[in-house]
């Protein structure tokens, strides 16, 4: 627990501490964009259905964790003895304040549904704490102010400050939307106003090398109205690309600063900082109508979704700089993948979503959703992939926090479990939205939807279903007085979905836009029934991914499956076995941690000449070739029974 004993009530505010949650949606533009965010408690997850169950688990089980780490780590430490509440020195990374905020994010998402009375004190405490360490300026940085020899904005190449700003400006607009806790708030506020005199127009012409103030500053405008913060981020927005960073190590591209952001649209260097500054040049298209950048980011999207995202919605296929590799060069088992770059390239989708209406964005949440996202958490909620490799080979050195063979309880470099904490805390925020003809459903789950009518009435849409498990859903749609329009979302993956409306047969094809717009009568209740038929798909990858030639993937619905050891018949070794793709396993009942379904059928076990590593072209060793049972379980469930070779493409017969 943390030691600061201040009471919470001499921090300093501006406003009220606590009035009422502003429940504003997630990145819900000032400016009306194509699509409305709905607010924070507009949806809700049935408990014990997928979602429902993994956003309770985020809450009782990842975000204590979180809490806990941040004492352990040392992340709170390093902001007590700043205020000589603690004599231990310096630990972690120079950014350990990030992993804070982001905490403190994720209960701030959380507050829309309670806080229990530790989570609410640790909310007080941290926010004591941060007032407490801030300087009469707005400065906080427990880095930077604990290191005599650091001074501020110095080394903006390195130092993250911000970075870690833009996580605390984030946390208070979480607080402040979730339960209308402005506490945090004040304190932030005072630190953008401080970022605004120090780099505002006619101020220094710099920005941090690792984006993520710019969509935090764009975020902050729209919980407060205040323009200069948008102006900031517009600014650090079109000051990028004039190679402040480059030399030295690393080089421009990692940073993202090789060219304008206009003119950089190709998805290079570090992932994170690329899908981070991606986002936050989409919130300023969002608030300011540039088409301009939205071009651009449509021409940056092309590059990374078509060209260098893995089938698990993972970016980043090079551990070196944690970095996007060239186009196609997607190896599974080098695959680097951070948590967090999926989580970027989640948060991301949803603000182009909102600027185009367009589904294919949905499209990319769902998969990083299920698949990247889901697979860096264990079963328990309290251990983390940070690199999400798509095969681990037999041997596989997993001494190293870069690739272990398990999730780990923590990292030294934690910026992905609070960031898994913050995501999924807001999850329901990224189901539906609305506009001036209705209502659009992006993400299938079993829960309720609220929403305003465009006549103003409020409708309740009641959804039941297995998703994604299985594809048959039924939609309860309430009246309103006038007639108005649901859009739903139908997967790409779903060949021939079948849809009933009031028990008729519904004629109407999906549109190019991914969506099947259902009118719904004015004074009439609707029930819309939706299959999506799940049949198990081989997925082939494009020729030009050498790394997975004559492999397939199997995949049912949303759900990328693989192969583990722990399922396979004793002695088949993982690499030796061979899949026919006329010949598919098939669903049946799941029987290992998590799993519904998992699918299983006959494969081969292909073992070549041992004798050397290379030689003529190999022919398989017929004496050591025999049939085989192959069990594949989703993706996101590897790694629950201890370390394991796992692979999701495999060689084809
Ligand atoms: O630099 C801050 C975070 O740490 C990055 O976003 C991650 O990739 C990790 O390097
Ligand atoms: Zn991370």
């Amino acid at each position: 627990m943390m030691h600061t004993q201040t009471d919470p009530s001499t921090t300093p505010t501006a406003e009220p501490s606590v009035t009422g949650a502003s429940l504003r949606g997630l990145a819900a533009p000032v400016r009306q964009p194509r699509l409305v965010p709905l607010l924070m408690d507009a949806v809700k997850f049935e408990p014990g259905r997928h979602l429902g169950e993994w956003q309770q688990l985020n809450r009782d089980a990842t975000v204590p964790h979180c809490i806990e780490n941040l004492e352990s780590s040392g992340a709170l430490d390093n902001l007590r003895r700043l205020v000589e509440s603690s004599d231990l020195p310096f630990r972690g990374l120079w950014f350990a304040d990030s992993d804070l905020h982001k905490t403190l994010e994720a209960v701030g998402w959380e507050s829309v549904r309670g806080l229990s009375p530790g989570v609410a004190h640790f909310v007080d405490e941290a926010v004591t704490l941060l007032a407490s360490v801030q300087e009469d300026d707005g400065y906080l940085d427990s880095w930077v102010q604990g290191s005599p020899a650091q001074a501020r904005w110095d080394d903006l190449r390195f130092s993250h400050e911000m970075y870690c700003a833009g996580h605390l400006m984030q946390a208070a607009v979480a607080l402040s939307r979730g339960c209308g806790d402005r506490r945090l708030l004040v304190i932030a506020r005072k630190l953008a106003d401080l970022l605004v005199a120090e780099f505002g127009e006619g101020a220094r012409d710099v920005y941090d090398s690792h984006p993520e103030v710019e969509t935090a500053l764009v975020e902050l405008y729209r919980e407060t109205g205040h323009t200069p913060y948008l102006e900031l981020a517009q600014r650090q927005v079109e000051l990028r690309g004039r190679g402040l960073f480059s030399g030295e190590s690393f080089g421009a591209q990692y940073f993202q600063d090789h060219a304008p952001v206009r003119e950089a649209t190709e998805a290079i260097g570090h992932a994170v900082r690329q899908l981070y500054l991606a986002a936050g040049v989409t919130d300023v298209y969002l608030e300011t109508g540039d088409e301009s950048l939205l071009e651009a980011m449509k021409e940056l999207w092309d590059s990374a979704f078509t060209t260098k995202t893995y089938i698990t919605g993972a970016h980043g296929s090079r551990h070196r700089d944690e970095a996007y590799g060239d186009p196609y060069e997607l190896p599974p088992d080098r695959a680097y993948a951070e948590t967090c770059a999926a989580i970027a390239a989640f948060q991301w989708n949803w603000r182009m979503l909102l600027a185009t209406g367009e589904g294919q964005y949905a499209e990319e949440m769902e998969r990083a959703l299920y698949n990247n996202i889901a697979a860096a958490t264990s079963c328990s909620g309290k251990q983390f992939f940070y690199s999400n490799p798509l095969q681990l080979r037999t041997g596989h050195d997993g001494t190293t926090e870069d690739a272990p063979s398990e999730r780990l309880d923590w990292y030294s470099c934690a910026c992905c479990p609070p960031n898994l904490a913050r995501l999924i805390a807001s999850l329901q925020g990224y189901v539906a939205t609305s506009n001036s003809q209705g209502v659009q459903l992006h993400l299938l789950a079993a829960g309720t939807v609220r929403a305003n009518a465009p006549d103003g009435s409020t409708v309740t849409i009641t959804v039941e279903t297995e998703y994604p498990w299985d594809g048959i859903c039924r939609l309860d749609v309430s009246a309103a007085a006038s007639s108005w329009e649901l859009a739903i979302r139908v997967p790409a993956w779903c060949d021939e979905p079948s849809i009933t409306v009031n028990g008729s047969p519904f004629g109407v094809p999906v549109g190019p836009d991914g969506y099947l717009r259902v009118q719904c009568a004015a004074g009439e209740a609707t029930v819309i029934g939706l299959d999506l038929p799940m049949p198990v798909r081989a997925v082939s990858a494009h020729p030009r991914v050498d790394a997975v030639r004559g492999c397939i993937a199997l995949a049912r619905g949303p759900l990328v499956y693989c192969i583990e050891q722990v399922d396979q018949p004793e002695g088949d070794l993982l690499e030796d076995i061979r899949i026919d793709q006329a010949s598919l396993p098939q669903p049946v009942p799941g029987t290992s941690p998590g799993v519904v379904t998992q699918l299983v059928g006959e494969g081969r076990v292909l073992a070549t000449r041992p004798s050397s590593l290379y030689g003529d072209p190999r022919q398989e060793d017929v004496a050591a070739t025999h049939e085989t049972t192959i069990t594949a379980i989703p993706y996101f469930r590897w790694a629950n029974r201890g370390s394991n070779a796992m692979r999701v493409w495999i060689p084809t017969i």
